[in-house]
């Protein structure tokens, strides 16, 4: 067929509902879905290419990826005939189909190519019995919300190919599919001192789909030992296991790093956006701490040394242990929505270069996606330069900056309606004249009421006001209590409750966090009733 026109396919299709835009970046629902309801994936991905304005479509390059979950080859296909007959030029496609997030927004940076479509659910559940997604990032590298072209068409357009895995289309329009290694640059440092730590730090990581990536820069560039490197192998159910970077769900690395044995220990999420890091005997680095630590530390990384300290960015419920760094260091702080795109802005115009979120996410402006592996190599170049344990660095940037405990209640597949009351009901307490001051006596604690808001974001660079972002109940001791629904969960409804509470006295900093944090929570169940409006007896997950 070389050469020769393919010939494009008509079909028709309704509207799902279910798929217009709720805030979140791309669309992740139970894999059965897509697999039973008809033209499901073909709709979204036709929304997807509709949504690039025709004349940057045709011809042009799109970056194509998969966290290699079950479903992520079908889906694969596809998005090829599809992008085939929607005038797409040419596809870059991840090796045997898989490249994570932040390498589709690295790819897309680096060959200008005109957005990218990531296969994934994210840290969810794969399996068929689990979830799958699709993520779309436009020509800047970031995650794009799609605001109303799901509805807009009655047809879909196919190419019938076959065999694409295999064929090379040389003299083919279109499109032109080319496989692309999926270990692409991780360029902002200079590793020379990092090398030299990894012989003598014993290592443990576990990994999901981030395996051919770890094993390539960790093992194979920096001389990693090979078995430090363990669930390296993609597989479509992630061996049963969750993909969730956190000390609930990552369970064998905790075990394993609290024998003691090993110094450094990571884990990622499926599309390796995601991170964990523990320390020796399993001591844990709360994400809201690892971004304010690295921040602290980013004059120990070369390629920051080039570009500056423009300003940092954190969302709303991650803990303000930033905004305290930033202030020594005489930065700004943006706090923004929870998600990543509202970061994308501020970096394209040039007013941030760390970026972090509460729910295991940091970044740079080298991409538009938060990246996993990114923060582990500055955590490792930090701990070089510095000479010094991870637990070291914790306790003396606690000991400079004062500790903020930090823990997040997620009550998750809630009844919508009854979330939905539930938040509706709590903006109009908080935001009652009659709440303000008020004092809450728990134990031998009393916390007075500062200041409460349901909370507004005014993009700077653009003016934009995106309203109603979560329910904020500041302590005149800076404590917090944040509400939000979440926005890209999708198995009924999810509220997370976040608590934060500083603690300056170093001889306070060894506590556990939900007892430092139960009066704060126990003020957050009171006004909320969320036990009693659900039924429930307590949260789903504690992060
Ligand atoms: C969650 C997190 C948010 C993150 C988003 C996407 O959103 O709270 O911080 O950016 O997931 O993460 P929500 O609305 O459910 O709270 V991911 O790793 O897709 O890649
Ligand atoms: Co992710």
């Amino acid at each position: 067929m070389e050469g020769s026109p393919i010939p494009v396919l008509t079909v028709q299709t309704a509207p799902y509902e279910d798929q217009r835009p709720t805030g979140g970046g791309g669309l992740r629902r139970p894999t059965g879905l897509f697999e039973s309801q008809r033209n499901y994936l073909p709709n979204f991905v036709q929304s997807v290419l509709s949504s690039i304005d025709l004349r940057d479509r045709q011809g042009c390059t799109m970056v194509v990826g998969s966290d290699g979950r079950y479903f992520s080859r079908t889906a694969i296909d596809v998005v090829v005939q599809m992008a085939a007959a929607n005038g797409i030029g040419r596809l870059v496609i991840g090796q045997n189909g898989i490249l994570s997030t932040p390498a589709v927004s690295c790819i897309i940076r680096k060959i200008k190519a005109a957005g990218g479509i990531i296969l994934t659910a994210s840290h969810c559940p794969g399996g068929p019995g689990g979830e799958f997604g699709v993520k779309f990032n436009v020509a800047n590298g970031g995650g794009f919300c799609l605001h109303s072209c799901c509805c807009n068409f009655s047809s879909l357009e196919w190419c019938l190919l076959e065999h694409f895995w295999e064929v090379n289309f040389p003299h083919h329009h279109p499109p032109l599919p080319s496989i692309f290694s999926c270990t692409p640059f991780h360029g902002t440092n200079d590793f020379t001192s990092v090398k030299q730590l990894l012989y003598l730090l014993l290592f443990l990581l576990i990994l999901f789909f981030m395996g051919p990536y770890v094993r390539r820069v960790l093992c194979d560039e920096l001389g990693a030992p090979a078995n430090s490197a363990i669930n390296c192998i993609p597989l479509e159910d992630f061996g049963g296991q969750r993909p969730d970077p956190n000390l609930t769900y990552a369970t064998t690395l905790l075990e394993a790093m609290r024998g003691g044995e090993y110094g450094f220990g990571a884990a990622f999420d499926a599309d390796g956006d995601r991170y964990m890091i523990l320390g020796q005997n399993g001591f844990f680095v709360n994400p809201s701490d690892s971004l304010a630590i690295i921040a602290a530390n980013l004059p120990c990384i070369p390629y920051f040394h080039q570009i500056g300290i423009r300003g940092f960015g954190r969302s709303m419920p991650t803990s303000t242990a930033l905004d305290r760094v930033a202030k020594s260091m005489k930065v700004p702080v943006y706090e923004t929505p929870a998600g990543w795109r509202w970061f994308s802005n501020l970096m394209d115009s040039g007013r941030c270069s760390l970026c972090g979120e509460e729910s295991f996410g940091t970044g740079s402006d080298h991409i538009r996606e938060k990246d996993g592996l990114w923060a582990v190599l500055v955590w490792l170049s930090i701990m070089a330069a510095r000479k010094q344990s991870v637990e070291e660095i914790v306790t003396e940037h606690w000991t400079k900056f004062g500790r903020h405990y930090y823990c997040r209640f997620d009550y998750e597949a809630l009844d919508p309606r009854t979330a939905y009351f539930i938040m509706r009901d709590l903006e109009a307490l908080i935001t009652d004249k009659s709440f303000s001051n008020q004092q809450f006596a728990v134990g031998n604690n009393v916390y007075t009421v500062l200041k409460t808001d349901s909370f507004e974001y005014v993009d700077p660079v653009d003016g934009t006001v995106t309203k109603r972002q979560g329910l904020r109940i500041i302590f005149s001791d800076t404590s917090r209590l944040i509400f939000r629904l979440s926005a890209s969960s999708n198995v009924r409804a999810t509220l997370r409750i976040y608590a934060e509470s500083y603690e300056k006295d170093p001889s306070k900093h060894n506590m556990e966090p939900q007892a430092v944090l139960s009066p704060l929570i126990a003020i957050a169940l009171k006004i909320s009733q969320i036990h009693e409006r659900t039924s429930r007896k307590g949260p789903t997950v504690i992060t």
